[in-house]
């Protein structure tokens, strides 16, 4: 399949991130892809799904594919943008999904990562929220995931300054589940794999859904709604956002006017 590598090895289904010559970024292909071997999977017998990319990998996913981001005055993050479709296939999938992780995450691929269930990493793998560094407003679901994911503290510190954070501090402040030596890795995360998949899928399943819906209970009023969807619109209409792109394709730093 396109970019990906999909199996079966009994109950587990394996997905492997495939694209290296674009750091598997989360084209719409990729992002196609891994939705159709998603769906695949949830009608056959599989009872937990391992994202991975390729073992020894220096970058696991360099997120959203920046060349298909809009270059102004379109929301980068609507409902129907490629990320937002995945995230929400995963946060759905009625098997749990545990993020396998090699080399280093960035953008909306952690947010791709943290929509997981589970996440297992090796300690030089690192997790880097970027938005800032390219002038994007993140929507707000996804904001919704980080949340889920880590503390507000830990979250604001990760967007506002776009740094990576490794995994053994990503261990530490509740980010992700465990960190295993790369040579144990696979064992580890098949093990756990299985320990999944030898439980009753039904009660996994409605549990999984109840953690969703008990997650995303988080009232917004229709009046805060539009009020955030209006200011990000501010950003992405701004010099700033298209700066930010354009700086990206010239490989060159940005130089944003904050307007
Ligand atoms: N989208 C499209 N192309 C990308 C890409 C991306 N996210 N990241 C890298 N590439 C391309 C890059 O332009 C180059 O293309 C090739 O992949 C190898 O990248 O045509 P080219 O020149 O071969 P290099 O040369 O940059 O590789 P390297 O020096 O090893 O650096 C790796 C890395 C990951 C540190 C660097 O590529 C990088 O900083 N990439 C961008 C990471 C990032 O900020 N991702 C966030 C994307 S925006 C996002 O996800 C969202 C939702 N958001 O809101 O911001």
């Amino acid at each position: 399949m396109d970019s990906i590598e999909v199996r079966q090895d009994g109950h587990i289904g394996i997905i492997t991130l495939d694209n290296p010559k674009k750091l598997n970024a989360l084209s719409h292909a990729l992002v196609t892809s891994l939705i159709h071997a998603l769906n695949q999977f949830a009608e056959r017998d599989v009872r937990v799904v391992i994202l991975r990319a390729q073992p020894g990998v220096k970058v696991w996913s360099a997120g959203h594919d920046v060349g298909e981001l809009p270059e102004g005055r379109r929301d980068p993050l609507g409902w129907d943008d490629p990320l937002r479709n995945l995230v929400r296939s995963i946060e759905s999938h009625p098997t749990p999904v545990i993020a396998m992780i090699e080399g280093t995450v960035w953008g909306g691929a952690v947010e791709l990562v943290l929509a997981c269930d589970i996440i297992i990493a090796v300690p030089e793998s690192t997790f880097a929220v970027t938005p800032a560094r390219l002038g994007v407003p993140y929507n707000v679901s996804g904001m919704m995931t980080f949340m889920s994911a880590a503390s507000l503290r830990i979250v604001k510190e990760l967007a506002f300054t776009a740094a990576p954070v490794d995994a053994v501090r990503a261990e530490r402040v509740g980010m992700i589940n465990h960190v295993v030596a790369s040579d144990e890795l696979e064992a580890f995360t098949l093990a756990m794999a299985a320990t999944i998949a030898d439980n009753a899928p039904m009660s996994i399943r409605v549990m999984k859904e109840q953690l969703r819906v008990l997650a995303g209970a988080k009232p917004v009023s229709p009046r805060g709604f539009e009020k955030v969807q209006g200011l990000r619109r501010v950003v992405y209409d701004s010099y700033d956002y298209a700066e930010g792109i354009r700086a990206f394709k010239e490989k060159r730093r940005p130089a944003f006017l904050g307007r």
